[in-house]
């Protein structure tokens, strides 16, 4: 059935918090969790604060008792040093997906992003103008655009990270039967941020349309889903989502008229991760 109790861990993040207005409701209590200090909550509200690392398996295992499943968002969203890489998304999602095995919890919903497979170059859009990558390497096209479960191809260790949880999340769908989806999510802003977001832009709507859709499928295993919005521009198949039930209701285009370039945008390398393709590897974003 619907799941009545969800946690959602990096509830005080950029997506945790456009989430909690648009899920919690009746029917459906958020339990969340962050490292942070989060609004307490509001009279009626159907939300349980919880302040926890994700060091502390103990706690995190607490907070996975009784749920009936986990959208786990907690993570450093962008490029960072290798050993913190490591330890907040790689052996915190472990943490999470282990925690929730523990406690019988029979669904998780990981928070992937574009650029796990952000070294994928265009063939349509013509050549990137690479600076220090090699051009990128041709994007597989599917019916409706590059495939959800394109085979990784990450731009930086965050990329990777990303991946790497992907790959978590196959593991423990495989060998623990439980259903896992993981969300390679786009520019997930409130309106698309630079040109690049007409192509990429997630809106807050779609984004709580996109977990609530994991959420209630009768569709199980391990599926790897793209999270972009119905974008005239979109480079990304739909497919795989829609297989799930997620119908998104919004386009960047809508913006176009007053979108502009950022000056980072100017720099950019012109692959599907975009200006991520150019930075260091490891310097702190
Ligand atoms: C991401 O993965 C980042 O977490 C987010 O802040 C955006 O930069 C997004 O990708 C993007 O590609 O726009």
């Amino acid at each position: 059935g619907a799941p009545r109790r969800v946690l959602v861990t990096g509830a005080a993040g950029r997506i945790g918090r456009m989430l909690r207005p648009r899920l919690a409701g009746p029917g459906l209590v958020l339990r969340l969790l962050d490292v942070r200090e989060q609004e307490p909550a509001g009279p009626g509200e159907p939300v349980e604060i919880v302040r926890a690392e994700l060091g502390d398996a103990d706690a995190v295992g607490r907070a996975c008792a009784g749920v009936d499943a986990v959208v786990h968002l907690a993570a450093l969203s962008g490029e960072d040093r290798w050993e913190e890489i490591l330890r907040v998304n790689v052996e915190g999602t472990r943490t999470v997906l282990e925690a929730a095995r523990l406690a019988g919890v029979p669904r998780v919903v990981l928070a992937s992003s574009n650029h796990a497979v952000g070294c994928y170059r265009d063939d349509a859009a013509g050549s990137p103008v690479a600076g220090g990558v090699g051009g990128g390497v041709p994007a597989p096209h599917g019916p409706d655009g590059v495939p959800a479960d394109a085979f990784p191809r990450p731009d930086g260790y965050y990329g990777w990270s990303k991946a790497a949880v992907e790959a978590l999340g196959s593991l423990y769908a495989d060998r623990y039967g439980m259903t896992v989806f993981a969300l390679r999510i786009g520019a997930c802003f409130d309106r698309p941020p630079g040109l690049r977001g007409l192509d990429t832009w997630l809106s807050p709507d779609d984004c709580a349309r996109l977990v609530s859709a994991c959420l209630t499928t009768g569709v199980t295993g391990f599926r790897v889903l793209w999270g972009v919005s119905a974008n005239t521009r979109r480079w990304w198949s739909l497919a795989e989502a829609r297989e799930i039930g997620y119908e998104p209701r919004d386009d960047a285009e809508a913006y176009a008229g007053t979108v502009r370039a950022t000056e980072a945008e100017r720099r950019t390398s012109g692959l599907l991760g975009g200006i991520f393709c150019d930075w260091p590897l490891g310097e702190p974003w």
